[in-house]
């Protein structure tokens, strides 16, 4: 065949697929740039993040990863040096999300199926020394069994490093207790093992889904239902004067967040991200492969990718698989 044969092949094929093409919306990759992923600092969500970022590197996405606590990841996002966050907590993180939501920084990129809670927790244990558990009042009337030489004379609660109302709660709610927070969110669970092995009384930060519930059996302090009042009225609830008299919520969500500029950018990654959805079993798997069978992240989200194509396979748009269609 001759050189002008080959170019008369290609603009026929040209000819044929480019309305094809074109009628559609266009394919992945729409962008080399990187999206840049969220890393927090508990395991179910460095996990996550990277099944997210293997998900959009399948579909020939440039992906990269940047460490932030979600305490400081919402300046990122907002200047876009970070594009996705695949966990965003309503206990923690509602608030924030709503101020960025509302000032046009990020957008809403869907909710899991996973219903999520957030909250003071004990080990079962503690039932037997302190009778009326998991009320918060019953609580309140235990705080000597909590004292820890940190806190002394009062009760120990033992917060995590994630921005919580619980010194407000403490004073609203009248109770003999100070918290304090540990710098790292695996020490928890530390302080956790510790305490147990002694059978020792401890109340501090827990959430589900996560692995600790198939570890250590435990419930949450019931406190008075959560309402949005609570946090903005100090007229609401039991206390006429302080905010914060009440729990968290016990029903939360979990969101998707993305950087505004992300649906112009990558078009079909943002609407694969709309699609990804965990429940509170696949977190509790993808947090247990690291906390409980000793994985490292990298190794778990390589298991999980592996185990469960038919899965995540799905999360991508038809219409976004197109170009990878014409080039088989
Ligand atoms: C956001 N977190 C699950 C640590 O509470």
């Amino acid at each position: 065949m001759t050189l002008s044969c080959h170019k008369w092949i290609a603009a026929l094929l040209i000819l044929i697929f480019a309305p094809l093409t074109s009628a559609n919306k266009p394919a992945a990759p729409e962008s080399d740039k990187p999206i840049q992923v969220l890393l927090n600092d508990w395991t179910s969500q460095l996990v996550l993040a990277r099944v997210t970022g293997q998900v959009l590197q399948s579909m020939g996405y440039n992906v990269g990863y940047v460490n932030k606590t979600s305490n400081a990841q919402w300046g990122s996002l907002k200047l876009g040096l970070s594009h996705i966050q695949v966990e965003v907590w309503e206990g923690t993180m509602s608030k924030m999300f709503q101020r960025m939501i509302d000032a046009g920084a990020i957008v809403d990129a869907g909710t899991h199926d996973a219903i999520t809670r957030e909250e003071w927790w004990y080990p079962l244990y503690v039932e037997e020394l302190c009778p009326g558990l998991p009320d918060w009042q019953a609580l309140k009337k235990c705080s000597d069994l909590f004292v820890d030489p940190r806190t002394a004379p009062q009760g120990m609660y033992l917060g995590g490093p994630w921005e919580k109302p619980d010194a407000a709660r403490i004073r609203a709610l009248g109770m003999d207790f100070k918290a304090i927070t540990v710098e790292q969110g695996d020490d928890l669970w530390v302080e956790l093992k510790r305490a147990a092995i002694e059978q020792r009384p401890i109340v501090l930060f827990n959430w589900t889904p996560n692995w600790v519930e198939a570890k250590y059996p435990g419930r949450f302090i019931e406190f008075p239902d959560y309402h949005p009042d609570c946090e903005t009225k100090p007229s609401w609830g039991t206390n006429p004067r302080f905010l914060h008299d009440c729990g968290n919520p016990k029903q939360g969500w979990l969101k998707k967040a993305a950087w505004k500029g992300m649906p112009d950018t990558w078009p079909c990654a943002y609407e694969t991200l709309q699609n990804i959805n965990f429940s509170n079993a696949m977190i509790a798997e993808l947090a247990s492969m690291v906390d409980v069978d000793g994985l490292s992240y990298e190794a778990a989200s390589d298991k999980w990718m592996a185990d469960n194509q038919t899965i995540w396979s799905q999360w991508i748009p038809s219409h976004c698989q197109v170009e990878q269609q014409r080039i088989q």
